[in-house]
Parts: structure tokens; sequence; C-alpha cells
């Protein structure tokens, strides 16, 4: 893999994704999912989102942006659980803490298409993905669009670490493979990804 790519599989046991998912869905409570859609367009997409953390990556007919407030009920984001704060303190190799951490939820048939996490300040932090139930299949590019991609199976409790040279890589999520997880009741799959947005 190339240079600030980390694959980091079953980094959190069983045991310990049914913590996160028992708080996650505490959170989610405060913070529902709702559907985002595409700037200009209005398109609606096919993953369903929600933020947790003093800023939330939202997307509307506006554009792309960071705001601390979900976009349907004016509340301010619940904080990002401590487990997953450890996490990125374990494997971001980056002194300060992420402020970000958007939650993708993907019901049968949800995909993302190819696009770079470019909304940040701050690129000097990596991004790092943690997958929760159903496995997807990540789709791998490099900095431009055009260029060679490959695939990886994210399943349930897989860490990616997206920095240095990688950071800002083409990927997505070409589709998730329904009922490879029990872990999520009404199955699909959950990602969260932290980040840090404003330069520290
Ligand atoms: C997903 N992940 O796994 C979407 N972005 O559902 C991402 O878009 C992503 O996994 C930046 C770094 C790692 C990721
Ligand atoms: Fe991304």
């Amino acid at each position: 893999m190339t240079s600030g790519l980390r694959y980091i599989p079953s980094y959190f046991d069983r045991t310990a994704q049914e913590a996160l998912v028992a708080t996650l869905e505490k959170a989610l409570l405060q913070a529902p999912f709702y559907t985002p859609v595409m700037p200009r367009s209005g398109r609606p997409f096919t993953v369903r989102m929600s933020n947790l953390g003093e800023l939330g990556w939202v997307s509307d007919r506006a554009g792309y942006r960071y705001q601390a407030q979900h976009p349907e009920t004016g509340a301010p984001w619940p904080q990002i659980p401590d487990m997953v704060m450890e996490l990125w303190r374990k494997v971001s190799d980056y002194a300060h803490e992420p402020e970000a951490c958007l939650v993708n939820y993907y019901r049968e048939g949800a995909k993302m298409g190819l696009h770079r996490d470019e909304d940040e300040e701050d690129f000097s932090a990596p991004v790092v993905s943690l997958s929760l139930g159903d496995t997807a299949i990540f789709r791998i590019g490099g900095l431009e669009r055009a260029g060679k991609t490959e695939t990886l199976k994210l399943a349930s409790g897989d860490v990616l670490v997206m920095g240095g040279a990688s950071r800002l890589r083409y990927h997505g999520i070409d589709r998730v493979l329904a009922g490879t997880s029990t872990l999520l009741r009404s199955g699909g799959r959950i990602n969260l990804t932290l980040r840090r947005v404003t330069r520290p």
C-alpha cells in the first residue's frame, strides 16, 4: 500500500463494537440521520448522515461545509465517544484532537461516489475511518480522479487511516454486502470518519 495509507483489520473486537453501537444509538437519538443532498442539483445521497463532535460535515444545495449544528434540528452535535477519541489518539500520529466525526449509514443499495476529503483546513491531519456492520467494498485511487483504482474490503471493526501522501487520494464505496454482519439490529453499515477541520 502507498505511503500514508494504513489498514488495520479487526481493530475493535465484537464486544467493543457492541459497546460502541450502544453509545452511538444514544447519540443518534439526539442527532438523527438525515438525507443530505448534492450541491446545486439537490439530488439526494443514498447514504444517510449525522455527525458527532464540535463540527459536522454537511451537504446541501448551497455546498459542502462544516457546521456546529444539525441541519434539521439546529441542535449541537453530540460529543465523540471516548472509545473513538482513544482510537484517534492511538492511530492518527497527530498531536491535536479531531473536531468532526461524520457518521454515514448505508442501507441496502447505498453507495458513495469517488471523492476526496478536501473540505478541511489542515491536511497534515489524517482521516481515520471505522467500519461497523456489513462489509463494504471500498475503492481507492490516486490524486487524480481518472487514475487507476483498487478495492479493499472493509469489515466490521476495521480501521483505515488515510494520511500523509494518501490524505487526498480519491476513494468511495462501491457497495455494501448485505447480510455479512449481525452487529446492527436493522442491518446495513455505519462508517465513522474522524477529522481535524481547523488548523490548530
Ligand atoms: C465509508 N469513507 O467508508 C466512506 N474518507 O463509508 C470515506 O469516505 C473515507 O473511509 C476518508 C478517509 C477514509 C474513509
Ligand atoms: Fe471520504
